[in-house]
Parts: C-alpha cells; sequence; structure tokens
C-alpha cells in the first residue's frame, strides 16, 4: 500500500512560505501581530479602538481574513487604516500563502506596523504559522473560563492572551484567576491582558504592549 501523508505536506509547505513571509517583513522592518480568537471574541473591536492611537505614532496596515464578506474590512477601513481583505472563501484560518499574497501587494517598506485579523476560529488559525512576530489571541469573558484546556493549541502558541469584554463581568461566571492559570499551565510565558473595547478599560496596556514591540524589531 502507498499511504500518501497530504496532511504533513500541506503544513510543511505553509512553514516554508511562512518563513519567506518572515524574511519579506523582516528586510522591510515590519512589526507584525497575528489577532486571533473564537468568532465574537472581539478582535475587528481591539482594532478599531486601538488603530486611532496606534497610528498617531506608526504607519499601519491591517490584512483581514473573513471566511466571507467585507464586513470587519469595511469597520476597520473607517479608521482610515490601509485594509487588504482576504476572503477565504470556506477556509477556517489564514495560511501562510494567503498573507504571502497579500504582502506582495503591501507596500512593506513604507509602513511600521501590520496586523492581520485572523479568521474566528479557536482551532485551525493556531495551526498555520503566517510568519509574524507574535500571536494574540482574545478570550472574551462570555465564552467560559473553560477554555484554555479545551483548546490547548492556541494558548500555547500565543505570546499574549486578552481577556475581553471585562465590562460585563459580573453578568457571567466568568473566573479570571481559573481561565490565567489554566492559561499558564499550558503556556508559562504567556502573558495576560484584560480589557474592554467597549469602555477602553486596559486599552492603554494594549497599545503600550503594540508600542514595544515595535520598538524592538522595527524601523
Ligand atoms: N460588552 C462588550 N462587547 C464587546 C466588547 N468587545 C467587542 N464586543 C462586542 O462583541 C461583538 C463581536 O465583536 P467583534 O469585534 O466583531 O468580534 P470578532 O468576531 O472577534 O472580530 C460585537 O457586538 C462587539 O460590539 C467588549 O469589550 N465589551
Ligand atoms: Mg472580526
Amino acid at each position: 500500500m502507498h499511504q500518501i501523508n497530504v496532511g504533513e505536506n500541506i503544513m510543511e509547505r505553509n512553514r516554508e512560505i511562512a518563513a519567506e513571509n518572515r524574511e519579506m517583513l523582516r528586510s522591510s522592518k515590519v512589526t507584525s501581530v497575528n489577532i486571533m480568537s473564537a468568532p465574537g471574541a472581539g478582535k475587528t473591536s481591539l482594532l478599531v479602538s486601538s488603530l486611532p492611537q496606534l497610528m498617531k505614532k506608526r504607519r499601519v496596515a491591517v490584512i483581514e481574513g473573513d471566511v466571507q464578506t467585507t464586513r470587519d474590512a469595511d469597520r476597520v477601513s473607517r479608521t482610515g487604516v490601509e485594509v487588504f481583505q482576504i476572503e477565504t472563501g470556506g477556509a477556517c484560518h489564514l495560511d501562510a500563502s494567503m498573507v504571502h499574497r497579500a504582502l506582495h501587494q503591501i507596500d512593506l517598506d513604507n509602513i511600521d506596523l501590520l496586523m492581520i485579523e485572523n479568521v474566528g476560529n479557536l482551532v485551525c488559525p493556531a495551526e498555520f504559522e503566517l510568519g509574524v512576530d507574535a500571536r494574540v489571541m482574545l478570550l472574551s469573558v462570555t465564552e467560559g473560563d473553560d477554555k484554555p484546556k479545551k483548546y490547548p493549541l492556541m494558548f500555547l502558541e500565543s505570546s499574549m492572551l486578552i481577556l475581553n469584554k471585562i465590562d460585563i463581568i459580573e453578568y457571567v461566571d466568568f473566573d479570571m484567576e481559573r481561565a490565567g492559570n489554566e492559561a499558564r499551565e499550558i503556556n508559562p510565558r504567556i502573558e495576560i491582558m484584560k480589557l474592554s473595547c467597549r469602555t477602553g478599560e486596559g486599552m492603554e496596556d494594549w497599545i503600550g504592549w503594540v508600542d514595544k514591540l515595535c520598538d524592538k524589531g522595527g524601523k
């Protein structure tokens, strides 16, 4: 019997293209962030809330990944940022080659920061590296504090966990400490931030974190 291991080839090819993306971004000194979460956790809201401040100091571009529609790209465009839309047409994650095609359309030498909103999904986006500097995930308090151990790869692959929607914490039985401890058990190096895109609480910490990331590897 001849066994054809398609899965491994796909992942290997993705890693190769991710390495090319990393090289492209590094050579243009662009700081890059891949934002991941389940649908509705607040990825677009985080961008809309923080971009005005980030754009005061940095030249920013955004890649918007969605299965269908330009809804998020439209929301984010209203901040004045340049948005590059990837409609995956069914795929539940962005992969390195989709991002690679977008990178060829972006004037990388003339931006400092690239934010990528991944497709809403707690599983697949974690499996596909894109070649960015940092992976950030959001978990909103309406999703349940038991999620880290149910979706460990996402927590393992992220360097930052944002607990979002803290403005409505009193209406849900989300234990921040439990969620944080579980996340740290999976990934002891993960940083954790609590914020509300609605009220702006904690937003300065996020902006400061992105700013520091830009200072570290940027132009
Ligand atoms: N109460 C509250 N709602 C939020 C917050 N952040 C996002 N939302 C709402 O959650 C819903 C999904 O947000 P969105 O940014 O589209 O999530 P995405 O699917 O991860 O991009 C929207 O109705 C937002 O207004 C927050 O911090 N607090
Ligand atoms: Mg969105």
